[in-house]
């Protein structure tokens, strides 16, 4: 769980040319492409810059696409108004990277598709800052979902009061995967998360950990509101986005190896 110096040198370069993949991708997506089209641009720069090759098989996954979690069938045509999800990384000397962005296929985002962006966006930076030592490693998961929920509510797509909407889980149907995992020699790494029940059992986190952080927000659909909650209007239904880097725990705070992708709203718009 703790990379030595030479392992944190190969998941720089694992995670490295995972950058360069998603930029590529980025530059090259546009409408009327297919996602298997996009999905061999990401693996050409893999292998093209020295990787055994994909990390796991890559996601490409357009519009509502991406509200199946492992989608990989990437077969469908990518259309305007649609958004992206990518979820690709490579394998370099059996070391892993993991990246996920999501943006517009045409030249923006639409209304409904940018306040969702923000609220994982958002959720995302403040899971990252939780990623220090000592802070467990559960405290990036708490506050996306914290995020997450009281984005939703904003947006009158969850109803009810924050800590028993959370405690309730009602945010599940939107956000129903964990925010991270261990990344190393493997995409899901051999790692204790927690060892009992209580709140204190989850693994304090120390300098030489990788984690990814990765909240989302998916509405697919066929989505089916809880009976207390209300109907999800059709503007909002076929939207996934999920926004995942790779962070180092370092003596000082963090390093998140992937910055280097946009995740900005502005910096991801006509491109
Ligand atoms: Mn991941």
């Amino acid at each position: 769980m703790v990379k030595s110096p030479a392992e944190i040198a190969m998941m720089r370069r694992a995670t490295e040319i995972s950058v360069k993949a998603h930029l590529r991708a980025m530059e090259y997506a546009q409408p009327g492409l297919y996602e298997y089209q996009v999905q061999a641009e990401i693996e050409h720069v893999f292998r093209q810059e020295g990787a055994e090759g994909f990390a796991y098989p890559s996601i490409v996954a357009g519009g509502a696409n991406a509200c199946v979690l492992h989608y990989i069938e990437n077969n469908d045509q990518l259309q305007d108004n649609q958004l992206l999800l990518i979820d690709a990384g490579a394998s370099y000397r059996y070391y892993n990277g993991d990246i996920t962005r999501t943006f517009p296929i045409g030249a923006t985002f639409t209304p409904e598709q940018k306040a969702l962006y923000e609220i994982v966006l958002e959720a995302q930076k403040k899971a990252i800052d939780e990623v220090k030592v000592g802070n467990s490693c559960r405290a990036a998961h708490e506050i996306a979902v914290c995020v997450i929920t009281q984005g939703l509510v904003e947006l009158g797509l969850l109803k009810g009061e924050l800590e028993k909407l959370i405690e309730e889980e009602k945010y599940k149907p939107f956000f129903m995967h964990g925010t991270g995992h261990w990344l190393g020699l493997d995409v899901h790494d051999s790692g204790t998360y927690k060892i009992g029940a209580a709140k204190e059992d989850w693994t304090t986190l120390e300098a030489g950990n990788i984690i990814t952080v990765e909240p989302g927000i998916y509405i697919s659909p066929y989505i089916k509101a809880a009976e207390d909650q209300p109907e999800i209007p059709e503007r909002w239904q076929g939207i996934g986005i999920r926004i995942e880097d790779d962070v180092l725990v370092t003596t000082e705070g963090n390093d998140i190896l992937t910055a280097a992708v946009p995740k900005e709203i502005d910096d991801m718009q006509h491109r």
